[in-house]
């Protein structure tokens, strides 16, 4: 058996960003607009008058400030309300492919390897533009990789799901260099007319390289263990897909073919599913909460990872000790925690312990345990 370890990791931003106050003022005006609209209805009751957003409950339900987009074009625009990507000719490198590449050579860059090194490449997201073929193999192909490549969708775990699939091939010797890339365009997904959801997600692609521990050519984290569990529940869930079209009368703009959630719910449920989560992994681990020096967390909400922080801990995290990055990125999925893990690692000392782990649609929790060598 072989010990894995992540020798690299990269993080792709979109070049365009929309600010809470953007987002408010454009939404109030979809608001106004539909309720003009629709007086007549909202009059006899027999529709519900749309309420305002508010920058002041964004900030305060979630921490975030502002969101990345690969597009602002429609967004913003009361009578579109969803960004307007151009359709690509099958030729032209795809959405994703385009974003993950990005991320993937700064990855491998860091880790000082030749895309051609590459003999897995796993594209793990909530979001898959399409459903064939995979958009890793795509990837593989714009790369120059080599070896083998498939798409997985455990929704914001995903990435830490793909880390244990790459970690358990390095381990056995099935593969030698595996790139995880984790591209999501959440603004393509998400309800930007419903205000109980508007403001929670962002574009990025995050990648990282998991090869042989002994192949390392720089500083690296020795991958410890990794751990993933999976419970049904309907609280976050999405209806669209190709059974669409086989429903009757399915095709129209209907709500549930976005991003739906009962957040409330999300929130009571899960939080306990991930803190007992991280405190058995550890545990099993020997990891005691001292040994500890930093919690890179799934990026939804800042009151969630600061509940997290503290069950884990035992105590308030010191600041540094659980990095956030949602205030700039929002909700990014599966990509939140590598955000944050590829921002927030360099300082560490060689021998820390950390601990990766994300949440989210399943439900879904993985971690992984960590430590810097050099
Ligand atoms: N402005 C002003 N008021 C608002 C707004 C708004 N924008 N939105 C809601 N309100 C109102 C509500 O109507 C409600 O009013 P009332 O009390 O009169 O009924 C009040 O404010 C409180 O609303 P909530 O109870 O909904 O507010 P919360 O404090 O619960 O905060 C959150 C809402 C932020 C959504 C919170 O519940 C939360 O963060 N929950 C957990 C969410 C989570 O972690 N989800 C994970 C999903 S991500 C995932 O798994 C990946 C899925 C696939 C990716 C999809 C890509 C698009």
């Amino acid at each position: 058996m072989h010990t894995p370890a992540i020798t690299g990791s990269g993080v792709f931003t979109p070049p365009h960003s929309i600010s809470n106050a953007e987002l408010v003022t454009a939404f109030n005006a979809y608001a106004d607009r539909f309720n003009a609209q629709n007086a007549a209805a909202i009059d006899a009751g027999t529709q519900v008058a749309l309420a305002h957003s508010s920058e002041e409950f964004i900030f305060k339900a979630s921490g975030i400030e502002q969101r990345y987009v690969m597009t602002r074009d429609g967004i913003l625009d009361p009578a579109v309300m969803h960004p307007i990507l151009p359709e690509r000719a099958d030729a032209e490198p795809s959405v994703m492919a385009e974003m993950a590449l990005d991320a993937a050579l700064k990855a491998l860059a860091q880790a000082g390897r030749d895309p051609a090194e590459v003999d897995l490449v796993i594209c793990a997201a909530s979001n898959l533009e399409r459903a064939y073929p995979a958009v890793a193999i795509e990837i593989q192909s714009l790369l120059g990789a080599g070896g083998m490549a498939f798409d997985m969708n455990v929704a914001c775990s995903s990435a830490t799901f793909g880390l244990q699939a790459a970690a358990d091939m390095i381990r056995s010797g099935s593969v030698r260099c595996a790139l995880i890339v984790n591209p999501e365009i959440c603004s393509a997904h998400l309800e930007w007319r419903d205000r109980d959801c508007h403001f929670i997600f962002g574009d990025v692609a995050t990648a990282m390289v998991v090869e042989r521990k002994g192949d390392a050519k720089g500083a690296h984290f020795e991958v410890l263990s990794t751990r993933c569990a999976t419970q049904f529940s309907n609280n976050i869930r999405n209806n669209n897909g190709f059974l669409r079209r086989s429903h009757i009368g399915a095709m129209q703009d209907r709500r549930d073919m976005q991003f739906m959630q009962n957040g409330r719910k999300v929130f009571k449920e899960v939080l306990p599913m991930v803190s007992q989560h991280i405190a058995n992994h550890m545990a099993d681990e020997g990891v005691a909460a001292d040994d500890l020096s930093r919690l890179w967390l799934h990026q939804a909400n800042k009151t969630m990872n600061d509940f997290i922080g503290k069950k884990v801990l035992g105590r308030t995290p010191a600041a540094g000790e659980q990095p956030n990055i949602l205030q700039d990125y929002a909700n990014t999925s599966s990509a939140g925690s590598i955000i944050a893990f590829s921002k927030y690692s360099d300082d560490l000392e060689e021998g820390s312990t950390g601990l990766i782990c994300s949440f989210g649609a399943g439900y879904s929790v993985g971690s992984a345990l960590l430590r810097r060598c050099s």
